[in-house]
């Protein structure tokens, strides 16, 4: 088994946004028994990674970068699914979402399926998400967390509104927040006052164990 070429063909894919090569690739990352939170990060997260640079730079326009980003949802979807399925036994609530302004949720799904996998509650409000919802739903299901990702520089301000509205309303002390995103950083989490940062993820999920007291 060659990783290296299946990674190569995953980022190309991407790239090329090549809609009817995606399954090949997924289909062979998976009999092969690659892990497929692997081929995300190690493939395709690559290429959108390349496209994305390349849309900085002018070079690709935002019709190339929507599809390249769809088939890249195409891709996590067929392999999320493959997952095995999540633990039986409930270890926490989960709110989590985009915040307002944002319409990116390739990372945050990745998240939500990653945190059921491994036995969390999640309620996922999706993406362009008002501070207010975050906090209405995290009370009304009694949520231990509440999970917001920003893409953009321009709407991280809403991570910190939230931290501001939980100590307002003086439920900061019952509901453990944790943020991410490619702009954010462990030191905005710091900055803000949320309890958790993570990069990626596998990371969310240990992250948010700890944040619970959880040990294996
Ligand atoms: C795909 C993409 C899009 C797609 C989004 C599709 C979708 N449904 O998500 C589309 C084409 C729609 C899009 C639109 C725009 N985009 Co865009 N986009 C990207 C791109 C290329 C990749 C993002 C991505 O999916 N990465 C792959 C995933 C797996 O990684 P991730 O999101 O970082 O998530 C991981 C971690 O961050 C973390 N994580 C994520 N969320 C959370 C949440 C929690 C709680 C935790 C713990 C962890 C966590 O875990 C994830 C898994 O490992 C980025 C470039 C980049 N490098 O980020 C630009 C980028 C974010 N976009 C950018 C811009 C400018 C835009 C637009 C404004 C363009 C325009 N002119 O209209 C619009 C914004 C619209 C809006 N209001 O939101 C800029 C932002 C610049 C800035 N300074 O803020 C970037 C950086 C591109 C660039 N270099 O210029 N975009």
């Amino acid at each position: 088994m060659d990783k290296e070429k299946l990674f190569k063909d995953a980022q190309d894919i991407i790239m090329k946004s090549d809609n009817n090569g995606v399954e090949e690739v997924t289909r062979r990352a998976l009999s092969e028994g690659i892990d497929p939170l692997e081929m995300i990060n190690e493939g395709f997260r690559v290429g959108i990674t390349m496209v994305g640079e390349l849309f900085e730079r002018g070079e690709v326009f935002l019709p190339e970068l929507i599809q390249s980003a769809e088939v890249m949802k195409k891709a996590s979807g067929i392999l999320m699914a493959a997952l095995p399925k999540g633990r039986e036994a409930k270890r926490g609530a989960v709110v989590i979402g985009t915040v307002r302004g944002d319409i990116h949720d390739i990372g945050k799904i990745l998240v939500v399926t990653m945190l059921q996998a491994n036995g969390f509650e999640v309620l996922d409000l999706g993406h362009d998400v008002e501070t207010a919802k975050f906090i209405e739903k995290a009370q009304e299901i009694n949520a231990d967390v509440i999970g917001t990702s920003s893409l953009l520089t321009t709407t991280m301000k809403y991570q910190k509104e939230l931290e501001d509205e939980l100590k307002k309303s003086g439920m900061k002390e019952k509901i453990k927040t944790i943020v991410g995103g490619a702009p954010v950083t462990r030191r905005w989490a710091d900055r803000i006052g949320a309890d958790a940062y993570a990069e990626n993820a596998s990371e969310a999920v240990r992250k948010v164990e700890s944040l619970l007291g959880i040990k294996e």
